[in-house]
């Protein structure tokens, strides 16, 4: 299983799936392979995020207490390695967001700073091959997301 699932995150947001209205607010713009953050600064609390992804394939928002990218642990295909993140550093996910599809939930943000990213792991050849969402067809591409560049630094004030 190449693809790496989040398991084990606590706290756990309640998950609202949307689709058919604009994303607002605390939004991460998920695309092939980028990460953008909201534009204005999140406050801290009890915080909903949207993750909006405006690409062709299947992405999720995964937020770690981190000082950078740099600082998270890493596994041998370049993913992160989420079993080894502390506890207390793992905010939560935002599992499987569809192409064109945006997804939100609520986190709960003190201040400091943070590395939003995209953990999936698909592979072009193999029983794994990821689906492109809603195509029925295989991706054509075999990525590792974060490695690929989806992730970011940002901060809660
Ligand atoms: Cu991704």
């Amino acid at each position: 299983m190449k693809r790496v699932i989040a398991i084990g995150f606590i706290g756990a947001a309640l998950f609202f799936p949307s689709g058919g209205s604009s994303p607002s607010g605390n939004t991460f713009v998920l695309n092939e392979f980028t990460i953008i953050p909201p534009a204005k600064a999140l406050h801290a609390g009890n915080v909903l995020v949207t993750a909006n992804n405006v690409g062709q394939e299947v992405h999720e928002l995964v937020i770690v207490r981190a000082a950078s990218a740099d600082a998270l642990p890493m596994t041998a295909d370049g993913s992160v390695d989420e079993s080894k993140l502390r506890g207390s550093d793992k905010v939560g996910v935002i599992d499987d967001v569809a192409a064109h599809w945006h997804t939100s939930a609520r986190f709960d943000l003190t201040a400091g700073t943070y590395v939003a990213f995209c953990n999936l792991v698909d592979s072009a050849t193999g029983s794994n091959t990821f689906m492109t969402a809603g195509s029925g067809t295989p991706s054509s591409q075999g990525h590792v997301h974060f490695a690929r560049g989806m992730h970011v630094t940002f901060t809660v004030s």
